[in-house]
């Protein structure tokens, strides 16, 4: 059986990794791997009530707090569905992880980057590949609106908050190339998946 990989896929609001989360889950399958979906905050029952509590906006969390909530979240996830899955030899493709948490409580809101750096380190598992996402405005707004849905409490922040958002995972990308691709997202789904596609058999299967 071929060796479980951690595939994470990184970026802000609508850039299309739900999407193509599931387009990569079932290439994956139909090339003979065993693989999980997942997603953050969530992704396990406690992580899932802490997803709610952080989402629904009924509280304005300071920077550490909400920060903290994320990584608690993440514990929850790791240790129920992400570790597991990987022991057992499984692909993960998980749609957000620690890049979201630096990128969104890091550059977003402020909350210390050093803090949140060394939360990440002490991480029991770090993505084999990370695909970042990078969608510019107007089209992520478009995009949201016409998903419809309502909007949660991040998607409700104003359009420098996403911009920082942006600029955090373009640096991220760039200062880890090993593991990060940055993917151009505003091009069609079926592009966007072959570009993903290349990065995955360039960087683990070739
Ligand atoms: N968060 C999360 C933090 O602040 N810190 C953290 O540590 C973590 C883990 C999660 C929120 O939590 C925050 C970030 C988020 O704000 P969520 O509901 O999971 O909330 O939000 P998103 O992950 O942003 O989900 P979205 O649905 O908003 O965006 P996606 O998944 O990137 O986009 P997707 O695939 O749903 O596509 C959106 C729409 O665009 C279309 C789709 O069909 C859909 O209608 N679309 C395209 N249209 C044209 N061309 C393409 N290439 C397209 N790709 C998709």
């Amino acid at each position: 059986m071929t060796a479980g990989r951690f595939i994470t896929l990184e970026g802000g609001e609508g850039a299309g990794k739900t999407t193509q989360s599931a387009l990569l889950a079932d290439a994956l399958i139909a090339l003979g791997m065993q693989v999980i979906r997942t997603r953050e905050p969530g992704g396990a029952p406690g992580a899932e009530l802490l997803r709610g509590i952080l989402l629904d906006g009924s509280i304005d969390w300071v920077p550490r707090a909400e920060t903290l909530l994320h990584f608690a979240a993440r514990a929850e996830h790791l240790a129920n569905t992400i570790l597991p899955a990987l022991r057992a030899g499984k692909w993960v493709v998980c749609d957000r992880f620690h890049d979201s948490t630096l990128a969104y409580q890091g550059y977003g809101q402020g909350a210390e980057r050093d803090l949140i750096t060394l939360l990440i380190d002490r991480s029991e598992v770090a993505p084999d590949l990370t695909i970042v996402l990078d969608l510019g405005e107007p089209v992520a707004s478009q995009r949201i609106r016409r998903r419809g849905g309502g909007s949660d409490r991040y998607e409700r922040l104003d359009a420098a908050f996403h911009a920082r958002v942006r600029q955090g995972f373009r640096e991220i990308a760039a200062a880890e190339p090993k593991r990060c691709v940055l993917v151009d997202a505003s091009a069609n789904i079926a592009d966007v998946h072959t570009a993903i596609m290349t990065a995955v058999r360039t960087r683990l299967l070739d």
